[in-house]
């Protein structure tokens, strides 16, 4: 049995894969060859952004080695620039799969949320 096995089908109507189509708008904030990055529109957290991979993709489950390694790349990348910019004394590091699982948006993506001690996250 593959990851995939079980996972349903990529829908590429989803919010996430329209920005990178380019048909709604984000603020973006880094972009490579394999991914993007982008403000949260409801954000948690003062800098809490998005990262994406620019390859269909649902979440974990059905997610391939190098879309994980180049997203994780992009996730600590953008933790310690968001910790920086933000003065932040720490990150959360977030990420949903399924329904069931908290997933809203079923374009694979990590949440990067900067942290200051005893403030906590927006609901
Ligand atoms: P989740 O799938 O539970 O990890 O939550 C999806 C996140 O995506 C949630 O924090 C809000 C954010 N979001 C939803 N729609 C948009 C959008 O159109 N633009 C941006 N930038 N973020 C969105």
């Amino acid at each position: 049995m593959t990851a995939s096995d079980q996972s349903p089908a990529y829908d590429s109507d989803n919010i996430f894969a329209k920005i990178l189509r380019g048909e709604i708008p984000s603020t973006a904030v880094y972009e490579d060859d394999d991914t993007l990055a982008f403000m949260d529109i409801m954000p948690r957290a003062d800098g809490h952004l998005l990262v994406i991979p620019k390859t269909p993709c649902r979440n974990v489950l059905d997610a391939s080695p190098a879309q994980l390694e180049a997203v994780i790349r992009t996730v600590q990348k953008l933790a310690v620039a968001a910790k920086a910019a933000f003065a932040a004394e720490g990150v959360t590091i977030q990420q949903f799969n399924e329904a069931a699982g908290g997933q809203e948006v079923f374009h694979l993506h990590f949440h990067v949320l900067p942290r200051h001690e005893g403030l906590p996250l927006r609901p």
